[in-house]
């Protein structure tokens, strides 16, 4: 039994997940876990797609070298995928939104343009990362967070802190 719960903090590039994920730790004492960096520093790739200027993710490598890191509990697990993540792992997923122009200009900023471009406005335009988690987990432990605003920032992590209190309490009992 975990002691404290894992969290996935998901949603398209851009929207704020890393922004949520960081507060979030260090507020709780969670770990940040990056997806993105542990496949770049552990190497859980077959390679580079220059279309897509992103890793090609090797899912089996990933998942073997994050279970030990979750077994304990007390992850958040930050990334812009979820269907991955096995149904025991997982206690809440945050799927971060974020109006389609703000992101726009935050995708913009960070250099995206052509088809990496396109492929993330219309992936949040059409609401991919929140179907994914509603078809992967149970409906319970799925909210959907608004992220425009730093101060939605700081809402969300409340609630979330909020959250992560009751489950706590929920076990002592
Ligand atoms: P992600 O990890 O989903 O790719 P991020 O946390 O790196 O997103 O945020 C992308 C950029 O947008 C970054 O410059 C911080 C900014 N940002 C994120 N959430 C925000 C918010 N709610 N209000 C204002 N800026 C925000």
């Amino acid at each position: 039994m975990r002691s404290n719960p894992n969290i996935v903090v998901t949603g398209t590039p851009g929207v704020g997940k890393t922004t949520h994920a960081e507060l979030l730790a260090r507020n709780t004492g969670l770990k940040h876990l990056s997806i993105n960096d542990i496949v770049k520093t552990e190497k859980c790739h077959e390679g580079w797609d220059d279309e897509l200027e992103t890793w090609i993710v090797d899912e089996d490598k990933l998942l073997d070298t994050l279970e030990d890191l979750v077994a304990p509990g007390g992850q958040i697990l930050d990334w812009h995928a979820c269907d991955l993540f096995p149904v025991r792992w997982v206690d809440l997923v945050v799927v971060v939104r974020c109006d389609s122009t703000i992101l726009y200009d935050r995708l913009t900023a960070r250099g995206y343009k052509g088809k990496k471009l396109e492929e993330n406005m219309d992936a949040e335009i059409m609401q991919v990362l929140l179907e994914e988690a509603r078809e992967s987990y149970e409906k319970e432990i799925v909210v959907e967070l608004r992220s425009d605003t730093a101060e939605e920032v700081e809402g969300n992590v409340e609630r979330i802190e909020a959250w992560i209190t009751q489950w706590k309490k929920d076990r002592e009992d």
